[in-house]
């Protein structure tokens, strides 16, 4: 692979993973099967794209491993609330589609009706960095328990009080006897890219990419 074609890390698999590939082929991109399962390369562009899990994306990108990536921005936002490291990473286009929501939740009919009922209290997240800094920004001091998965459980298993998710159709809420009572964040998928750092030949091809893509997304709306 040559450094003067763009490496654009997607998601392998997931509800980011259809959206980004439609997107790139509707802007024109046509892709052959890479040499691995990890890469596949543009037919008719100088890109390689790079498969793998959404939660790496931000840092192959900081790191330099990739120019661009497509992730959602409460990954981004979250990695960037954990390490400066991530300071250096921007967006570079909204792409209009896995829109979600980070909400606050706790059981309904319960004592907790808003953020002030959340001190000394405890609040299950897998985005602890985005969660304490938004309880910090008002002053509420509530202990944060980190899960991976599985988060709308938490009260019904006495494992924490309320619960910080993301929600879409609000369905996994309403299953789980919960209810949202404050927005963190509003998410959608982007294209990420480190500040400064790429060459001309791939900072052109990016260029061209963002136009398409541009034009695709507001073909859609
Ligand atoms: O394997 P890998 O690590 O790559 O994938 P993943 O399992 O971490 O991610 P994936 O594919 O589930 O989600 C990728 C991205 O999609 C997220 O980071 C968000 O940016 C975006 N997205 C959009 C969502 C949702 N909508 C969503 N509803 N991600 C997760 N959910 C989950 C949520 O966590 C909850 O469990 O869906 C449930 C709620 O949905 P509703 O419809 O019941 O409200
Ligand atoms: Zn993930």
């Amino acid at each position: 692979m040559s450094d003067t074609r763009l490496k654009l890390a997607v998601q392998k698999s997931g509800r980011l993973a259809e959206g980004g590939l439609k997107l790139l082929e509707r802007a024109g991109l046509r892709f052959a099967y890479g040499r691995d399962a990890l890469h596949r390369r543009a037919e008719n562009m100088p890109v390689d794209l790079m498969l793998v899990r959404d939660d790496d994306i931000p840092s192959f990108v900081a790191g330099g491993a990739c120019d661009y990536g497509i992730v959602g921005e409460n990954v981004l936002h979250e990695m960037q609330a954990r390490s400066s490291r991530y300071r250096e990473v921007e967006t570079a286009l909204k792409l209009g589609f896995a829109r979600c929501t980070l909400k606050l939740a706790a059981p309904k009919g319960g004592d907790i009706r808003c953020a002030a009922d959340l001190a000394g209290k405890s609040v299950a997240t897998s985005y602890p960095g985005l969660t304490r800094a938004w309880l910090t920004e008002r002053g509420i001091e509530a202990e944060i328990v980190e899960m991976r998965g599985s988060v709308e459980v938490a009260p019904r298993m006495k494992i924490a009080d309320a619960i910080c998710d993301l929600v879409s159709s609000g369905a996994t809420l309403e299953a789980n006897g919960l209810e949202a009572f404050e927005t963190v964040l509003e998410s959608e998928a982007v294209l990420i890219r480190r500040r400064n750092g790429r060459n001309g030949e791939v900072e052109a091809t990016a260029k061209l990419l963002i136009q398409r893509a541009e034009g695709v997304i507001a073909s859609a709306q």
